[in-house]
């Protein structure tokens, strides 16, 4: 205990009831806005009290290096919150899950089981392919009149999840697939919240009725997660491994084969096993989803850069194929729009908040244990002194200047965390993002519907930053009305 002697700690704002005050009159901005703010007044490490909580904002990148890559177990842990541990059964997940054996065994495995079904191998492409030609079918009978792409997106991406983790898929109205798209939409509501609530009143998570949607999604989604685990259960011979769900069956068969106790100890019960599918299967769809939605978004926005992402396909994959994998290679404008999307509207623009595990520092800063550091990937993605015209969606910025190659302009950009907390689904977020937007535009221009106007892209600020619904039309682009290219 007590301050050691010559520490210095990171600036504080002023005292609780002046940020009460502050952060009221700040109300309409959302936090992740408010903290790139607040470092006009208080420098980009700035730290408060809330609570019994110390929490610290990094807003600048070489300070969010040092917190992830060269301090990233000490600063490795995670925070427990009410909502987060309804959600994963008390941190019995991997991404709400604190430093531990526990924690990283599962890392582990899953890592493995992703790299297993599909991080570069043929199946996950075929998978992703598969669903890219249902969504476009799906587009062509909405042909002219205006739909909100969103289910028609998420059912494409959820089918890919599902591939990975069950072995199995959803056709369009299915109920089972209904459903999920609301409990998902009330924990994505809800959950995650509370951790910023003592920081932002205005949030409003203490009105029980976002405890109770909270509640009744998770149960919803809990039944199905079990009844998946029954079904696996029964048809899992011990060998054949078919999906994610198998894997770690598998794991946990074979280590209670060999040790009695060391499954439970190492965090094998069957609600790990249950969380671990669950943030899997939410990650994998949430995210992925929300990437598409943004980049639609911002395509509506900028149409010279669809036109642009068109020609290069045009020229480069041509009318006598679908896109694949490969051609990532030679569509850098595309990869270039993709990176530019996940800059301008990062997936999770505070990242998850992570824990100091013991007192450590940050620059010249002395961090307390257990302060709750959280790294504004905001401030990082819209810093001006790394980029120019950070508001502006410039896809050119991550091209050499012959336009040909991929290439990260700034070390101020983190889309996906790094270091032990790194995103574990990034190479699979990758392909289905470039595979689905390659295979929409090689078809289909998208406009806004006459009449609507273009979508918000402020967005919504919750576990991920939401895009707010909109509406496009998808037309059959004139070159390709006379091809069919039976898929
Ligand atoms: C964690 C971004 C897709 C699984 C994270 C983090 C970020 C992130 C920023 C937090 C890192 C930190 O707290 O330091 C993204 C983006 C995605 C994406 C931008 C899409 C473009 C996915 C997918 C999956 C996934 C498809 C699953 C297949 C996870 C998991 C964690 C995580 C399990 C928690 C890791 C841990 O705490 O140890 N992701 N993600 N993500 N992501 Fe992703
Ligand atoms: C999304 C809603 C699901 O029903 C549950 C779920 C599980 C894992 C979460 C995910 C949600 C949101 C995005 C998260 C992911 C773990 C890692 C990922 C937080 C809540 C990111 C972007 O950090």
């Amino acid at each position: 205990g007590g301050k050691p002697r010559g520490a210095k700690y990171p600036n504080s704002l002023p005292c609780l009831p002046f940020i009460g005050s502050l952060l009221h009159l700040a109300s309409h901005l959302a936090p992740h806005i408010l903290f790139n703010k607040l470092q006009e007044k208080y420098g980009s490490l700035y730290s408060f009290k809330m609570g019994s909580h110390y929490i610290v904002i990094v807003n600048h990148h070489e300070h969010a290096k040092e917190v992830l890559l060269k301090k990233g177990k000490t600063f490795g842990g995670r925070p427990r919150a009410v909502t987060t541990d309804l959600l994963t059964r008390n941190a019995k997940d991997i991404a709400f899950a604190d430093y531990s054996p526990t924690w990283k065994f599962h890392r582990k495995l899953v890592h493995a089981a992703l790299s297993m079904f599909g991080e570069g191998t043929v199946a996950i492409e075929k998978i992703i392919s598969r669903e890219a030609a249902s969504l476009c079918q799906t587009l062509i009978t909405f042909q002219g009149s205006p739909l909100d792409m969103a289910p028609e997106l998420t059912r494409a991406v959820t089918n890919v999840v599902c591939a990975l983790c069950f072995n199995a898929r959803y056709k369009r109205c299915d109920p089972e697939f209904e459903e999920m798209l609301a409990y998902s939409k009330g924990i994505v509501d809800t959950v995650a919240k509370d951790s910023l609530v003592d920081i932002f009143p205005w949030l409003q998570i203490f009105p029980n009725k976002d405890l109770e949607i909270l509640k009744r999604s998770v149960a919803i989604r809990d039944k199905l997660l079990q009844k998946k685990l029954k079904e696996h259960k029964e048809a899992f011979c011990g060998e054949e491994v078919n999906d994610l769900l198998d894997a770690l069956l598998k794991a946990k068969l074979s280590m209670e084969n060999n040790n009695s106790n060391i499954s439970q100890e190492v965090g094998l019960t069957d609600d790990h096993l249950l969380m671990t599918v669950g943030d899997i299967f939410g990650a994998g769809v949430e995210t992925t989803t929300t990437v598409l939605k943004w980049a639609v978004a911002y395509l509506l926005h900028y149409p010279k850069v669809q036109a642009k992402i068109q020609e290069e396909l045009d020229v480069k994959v041509g009318f006598g194929r679908h896109p694949v994998l490969s051609d990532r290679r030679i569509l850098p404008y595309l990869d270039a729009t993709i990176s530019e999307v996940l800059r301008i509207r990062p997936v999770a623009p505070l990242l998850i908040p992570h824990v100091a595990l013991h007192e450590s520092s940050i620059g010249e800063y002395t961090i307390p244990q257990d302060a709750r550091v959280v790294i504004n990937l905001w401030s990082l993605h819209h810093d001006p002194n790394e980029w120019e015209n950070p508001e502006e969606f410039i896809p050119d910025r991550f091209l050499d200047e012959n336009g040909n190659h991929l290439y990260t302009p700034s070390q101020s950009y983190l889309p996906f965390g790094a270091g032990i907390r790194v995103c574990l689904g990034e190479a699979l977020a990758k392909m289905e993002i470039f595979l689905f937007l390659s295979w929409i535009l090689q078809r289909f221009t998208l406009e806004v519907p006459a009449g609507d106007s273009l979508p918000d892209l402020d967005g919504k600020f919750g576990v991920v930053l939401q895009v707010k619904k909109f509406r496009v039309t998808a037309k059959l682009r004139e070159v390709w009305k006379n091809i069919d290219l039976t898929t």
